[in-house]
């Protein structure tokens, strides 16, 4: 059976999320990164550089979390993404645009409000916040005008490109950033924790 390995991390949710989704059957091994499990040398045989997701799948590992979850499309019926190139480009290119647009400044909020304080007893820095502010906001509102008129963010059908976001919001939550300015992103937000599979996915995860 495919196993993912994970921690409490928006990274191993994107992967679990994804499979639920799919309904991929599929282990989740969740390691604790206070007891330093994923540099092991289990974990590190799995993933080079001691992080998470990884998965195991018919002895082969693999890592990346948008790479593992185009994995899980590819390997069950392509629901989340597409045979056809241009339609698969157009989903690649908006989950490239989540990761390296979005998440990559959500994840300084995470890092500089959550992960500081919880591990290292540190206060955030607020240069490092505004920074990331002034990239969100222009990013953020062309995901809006784009949830306007869409149901989802590569048209009316929900693809990886969502699996993919939604983790990276639902991480946000705790954070100081608000999306009050955003009505769209917070509709489709509503829609997309409510799911399901996202709710099966929070349950096998410990927070
Ligand atoms: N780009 C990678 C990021 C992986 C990553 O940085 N994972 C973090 C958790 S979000 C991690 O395992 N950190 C532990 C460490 O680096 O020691 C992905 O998307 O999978």
């Amino acid at each position: 059976m495919l196993k993912i390995y994970g921690g409490s991390t928006y990274n191993a949710t994107k992967v679990l999320f994804t499979a639920e989704e799919l309904e991929v059957p599929c282990e989740y091994v969740h390691l604790n990164f206070v007891k330093g499990e994923h540099k092991s040398p289990e974990h590190l045989a799995r993933h080079p550089l001691g992080k998470v997701p990884a998965i195991e799948h018919n002895g082969h590992f693999l890592f990346e979390s948008a790479s593992l979850c185009r994995y899980l499309a590819n390997i069950s019926d392509k629901r989340l993404y597409s045979a056809d190139p241009l339609r698969a480009a157009e989903i690649d290119q908006m989950v490239d645009m989540i990761c390296h647009h979005v998440g990559r400044w959500f994840g300084v909020y995470f890092y500089q409000e959550v992960v500081l304080k919880k591990y290292y007893n540190k206060q955030p820095d607020d240069k490092a916040l505004t920074e990331a502010k002034g990239f969100l906001d222009q990013v953020l509102p062309y995901i809006d005008k784009l949830l306007s008129s869409a149901e989802f963010l590569c048209g009316d059908q929900i693809t990886l490109a969502d699996t993919i976001a939604l983790p990276y919001f639902h991480a946000q939550e705790v954070t100081s950033l608000s999306l009050d300015a955003y009505p769209s992103i917070q509709r489709w937000y509503e829609e997309m924790k409510s799911r399901p599979a996202f709710q099966r996915t929070l349950a096998r995860m410990p927070h």
